[in-house]
């Protein structure tokens, strides 16, 4: 058996008429030029595909325009390049678009290529001799030096395999695509085929796919199922990062579908309009400006964003800086995705650069520590980058957002809070979903909770506890739930309060009273002790007293609480002791006069009112002591 073939994608890049498209024939056999406006012109306008498999490699060549009217179509079709085929016609050497792509594929990050020095049959050895000089000079110090620089000639053949072997050399050495990451493919095109439907077609630059899946349409958050799947020509069951992609798509309209938007898996990107970058700025740029407004582009999609510079006024030519791009249309973007600017008129590339935060807020004065933070996820270590972003969301950081700024899989943010938690920096307080704080935000909720609840006990000596439901809404709104409810744990386990119920209390705390309240607490009880079962009404009682109504209603409470008195009704309080002579009665009455009893014998047994009679009779049938029997009760 063969091992599995390498997936690599090749973009052309190289001014207009320098022989791309005629190219990827000749080394595909297909020419990349679909479109009847192309044809008939004899230029490419938008991009073009060919595949080719030689030698382990499975090429997916994505050909592109070099009319600098159309560099925005160019844009589309790098972003999801391994390799980029560098075309300079020998005849012409090195023109404005050959510096454009060659500056954009540098922008976008792009780590190999080869370069081809095309119509070669043109020109004599002397001249290609020279044109290779230049172009040395050219990619020096870049990701291009020390690339091969190969004449070819697609008319006469010269050189096509020598330049198939050195893309095989290049495809060897690029890196392989993460195919563990959530999948997601930028979309370059969507058309409907007959008795299909709607296709979309574009690289795949991260994680796998497979027929019979669900995706999601990003922007519109559409989760759609996959029907079929074409790679490199042919049907397949599963795509992966690196591969140019056909997706046969159910539910949905081709033409509801457009360049720029994205297919994903569900639920973890999400669409932006305001990220943090790293802005670099081309040294023949003109110095670009706080709130100056650029052509973004970035995946597959192009929008205008305006540019606030988070420090200075301006970036100079050839220089770098941290910058906060309003985006006018949503895009789907992740952190470490490349991007491009151009000038909003005349349209030049002026920059590019790399998203380090997809999900930014808005930049306001107060946010002093954005610097900081934006630096750590630039440079920072995955740890510290989780601490950072935990430590700038004093409410927690759910985990699909986690995973939407990042990128990384759930699995990974699980793995990073708990190396983190065991490290003492931050604290999980709930795991679905994942709710991280720092350390000294939790220290800070526990050291509030306990004062809040000894501040109670200290404002209230007559309550037993705070509830906890008062305890939480004092801590206010920027406590969530689940750090509370961890750090009361916490706070349970080192003894430093106790639950009661939905009572919170310090452990031991007892109601202290005063003589003064012992004394009146006692004239409670006696007056309703003495009062028997012709109990008086708590308005009575306190009538009598001579402490004011808020502290005897609190030691009322302490009665009922310590079941010394029971309330049976709303407005019917008892003495426990009178209840259970009560009972006593019930029985003696069943063994002389048998079970049954009538509300006038109970009346007439107790002493009472019908208006007392009634709410005691059915207290009893509560406590099983009696039982309601048509108009009369059997004791029980
Ligand atoms: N003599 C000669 N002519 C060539 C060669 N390669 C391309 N050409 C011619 O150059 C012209 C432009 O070729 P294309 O392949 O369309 O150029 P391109 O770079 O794709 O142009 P755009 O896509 O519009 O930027 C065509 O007329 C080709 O026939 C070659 O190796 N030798
Ligand atoms: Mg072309």
């Amino acid at each position: 058996m063969s091992a599995p073939l390498k997936s690599v994608i090749v973009g052309t890049a190289g001014h207009i008429d320098h022989g791309k498209s005629t190219l990827i024939e000749a080394l595909t056999g297909t020419h990349p030029d679909r479109l009847e406006e192309e044809k008939r012109r004899g230029i490419t306008i938008d991009l073009g595909f060919a595949f080719l498999e030689e030698s382990g490699v499975r090429f997916g060549f994505v050909d592109v325009p070099g009319h600098e009217r159309f560099v925005k179509n160019m844009l589309a079709g790098a972003s999801g390049i391994d390799l980029v085929l560098l075309v300079i016609a020998a005849d012409e050497a090195i023109r404005p678009q050959t510096r454009e792509h060659f500056e954009i594929c540098r922008l976008l990050g792009v780590q190999r290529g080869v370069i081809a020095l095309t119509k070669s049959d043109l020109v004599d050895a002397d001249t290609s001799g020279l044109v290779r000089l230049e172009v040395e000079e050219f990619v020096k110090g870049s990701f291009l030096a020390g690339a091969p620089i190969l004449p070819v000639s697609a008319k006469t053949g010269t050189g096509i395999t020598e330049l198939k072997t050195a893309l095989v050399q290049a495809a060897r050495e690029s890196g392989e695509r993460d195919t563990a990451r959530y999948f997601r493919l930028p979309i370059d095109r969507s058309f409907s085929v007959k008795g299909f439907g709607t296709v979309v077609t574009g690289t795949a630059i991260a994680g796998q796919v497979a027929v019979g899946e669900d995706v999601e349409l990003l922007p519109a958050h559409q989760v759609l199922r996959i029907r079929g799947l074409h790679s490199g020509g042919k049907a397949t069951e599963h795509v992966q990062a690196g591969q140019r992609s056909a997706v046969n798509l159910s539910g949905i309209e081709h033409t509801a579908i457009e360049r720029g938007m994205v297919i994903a898996s569900p639920g973890r990107f999400r669409a932006t309009r305001r990220v943090d970058v790293r802005l670099e700025l081309l040294p023949t740029a003109p110095t670009l400006k706080h709130r100056a407004r650029v052509h973004f582009h970035a995946g597959t999609a192009e929008t205008i964003a305006e540019v606030y510079l988070h420090q200075g006024a301006s970036v100079l030519p050839g220089t770098s800086a941290l910058a906060h791009f309003k985006l006018q249309d949503e895009i789907v973007l992740g952190r470490g995705d490349r991007f491009i600017v151009r000038q909003l008129s005349p349209v030049v590339t002026i920059g590019g650069g790399a998203i380090l935060d997809p999900l930014a807020r808005r930049p306001t004065r107060k946010d002093t520590g954005r610097v900081a933070y934006l630096a750590t996820l630039e440079k920072g270590t995955r740890e510290e980058i989780l601490a950072a972003l935990a430590e700038r969301n004093i409410l927690g950081v759910p985990l699909q957002e986690i995973v939407a700024r990042t990128g990384w899989l759930e699995s990974e943010v699980h793995a990073l809070a708990e190396n983190l938690a065991r490290s003492g920096q931050v604290r999980i307080v709930a795991l679905e979903p994942l709710l991280v704080l720092p350390e000294k935000i939790f220290a800070d909720i526990l050291e509030k909770s306990l004062a809040r609840v000894e501040r109670f006990h200290k404002e209230n000596p007559l309550l037993p506890g705070i509830a906890r439901e008062e305890l939480r809404a004092r801590l206010g709104k920027r406590v969530r739930p689940e750090s509370f409810r961890t750090a009361l744990e916490v706070l349970v386990q080192e003894k430093k309060v106790a639950l009661q119920a939905e009572l919170v209390k310090k452990p031991g705390a007892e109601i202290t009273l005063t003589p003064e309240e012992e004394r009146a607490k006692h004239q409670i009880e006696q007056a309703f002790a003495e009062a028997g079962l012709a109990a008086p009404s708590v308005k009575e009682v306190f009538a009598q007293m001579v402490i004011e109504k808020p502290r005897a209603e609190k030691l009322l409470q302490i009665l009922l609480r310590e079941k010394v008195l029971i309330r049976i009704s709303p407005e019917l309080i008892f003495h426990a002791a009178v209840l259970d002579r009560l009972a006593a009665l019930l029985r003696d009455y069943k063994k002389a006069k048998g079970e049954r009893i009538g509300v006038p014998a109970f009346k007439e047994l107790t002493g009472i009112t019908r208006k007392h009679a009634i709410p005691l009779l059915e207290y009893l049938d509560r406590q099983r002591l009696t039982r309601r029997a048509g108009d009369e009760r059997v004791i029980i």
